[in-house]
């Protein structure tokens, strides 16, 4: 009996240990892009579970990027006391529809029936300033990235990622994809650029 509790301790013990934080910073030479998803697509728990809600409050999206997970959906809430409209036309994914209007008060469901790594834009036909971006990302370890255009660095943390998770995705609208391996004690530097080109927009530091 004592040697039964002793090992699941040890168990647990051991099972606590082997989690890790990861913890990042963004910075750009120039004006940065709205968001970035940080993740280890590796984990697909999330594919077919509990969806995402995109508020909106003061003719803003509630967040500039959100993770939505594959075979799920996702809510456009509307908290303000006019109405909205939420639609996306996307040449770089090709995603299209159009939610209709949002009552006040009100919400509407779009099923995230898109590939995993699917980024889109959405917007409001009714306000053409308020936008934001939708990646589609089943992992449960993933951080999304706000940028404000004027400071240019933003940092982030994805905590309890499991050992056997060994490669970070960065996604960020109309950039290249990255995939790096990192392990328990590394850091890490990569450069952002676009598909095609050479310049080297900003980078982002990993340290697990
Ligand atoms: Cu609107």
């Amino acid at each position: 009996m004592f040697k039964c509790i002793l090992i699941s301790v040890l168990l647990l013990a051991g099972s606590l240990t082997a989690q890790t934080t990861l913890k990042g910073s963004f910075e750009f030479a120039k004006k940065p892009p709205y968001g970035a998803v940080v993740l280890f697509g590796e984990d697909k728990s999330r594919e077919g579970k509990a969806g995402s809600t995109l508020d909106q409050k003061d003719k803003m999206f509630s967040k500039k990027i959100i993770v939505v997970p594959k075979d799920s959906n996702i809510s456009f809430k509307n908290s303000d006391m006019i109405d909205h409209n939420i639609f996306a036309d996307d040449r770089d994914s090709k995603v299209k529809f159009d939610a209709g209007l949002v009552a006040p008060g009100n919400d509407a469901k779009q099923a995230s029936s898109w590939a995993e790594g699917t980024i889109f834009r959405v917007s409001c036909k009714i306000h053409p300033k308020m936008r934001s971006y939708v990646a589609v990302a089943s992992s449960a370890y993933f951080a999304e990235v706000e940028f404000d255009s004027k400071i240019r660095k933003a940092s982030f943390e994805i905590k309890a990622i499991p050992d056997s998770l060994t490669k970070v995705n960065i996604w960020l609208p109309k950039y290249e994809k990255i995939e790096v391996a990192i392990k328990k004690g590394e850091t890490k530097t990569v450069e952002l650029k676009k598909p095609g080109k050479t310049t080297i927009y900003g980078k982002v530091t990993l340290t697990r």
